[in-house]
């Protein structure tokens, strides 16, 4: 089963959309929030290779992105062979 970690923050619609996406395939993933946590907003951004806003998303530790592509993925059809990995 794929590793599948999400950074968010709690008001954040590209963020709930993400994750039911997620949820409606079944998928467990580790929530990250970076509420009010400077440090780990810099992890995040380092890990993203510069990517600033939430949600970002990885699979097996690859970045996938935001939201839109995250969707972008499913609609092409690749998102459930990176799932699966
Ligand atoms: N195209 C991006 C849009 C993400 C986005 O705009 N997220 C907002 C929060 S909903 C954000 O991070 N704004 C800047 C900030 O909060 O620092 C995606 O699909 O993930």
């Amino acid at each position: 089963m794929s590793k599948v970690e999400i950074y968010t923050k709690g008001h954040c619609p590209y963020c709930h959309r993400a994750k039911a996406l997620l949820a409606h395939k079944g998928v467990a993933f580790e929530e990250i929030s970076i509420d009010g946590d400077p440090e780990l907003r810099q992890v995040m951004i380092d890990r993203a290779k510069g990517g600033y806003t939430v949600p970002q998303i990885f699979i097996n530790d690859t970045l996938v992105g935001g939201c839109d592509d995250l969707f972008s993925l499913e609609s092409q059809q690749k998102l459930d062979a990176l799932l699966a990995q």
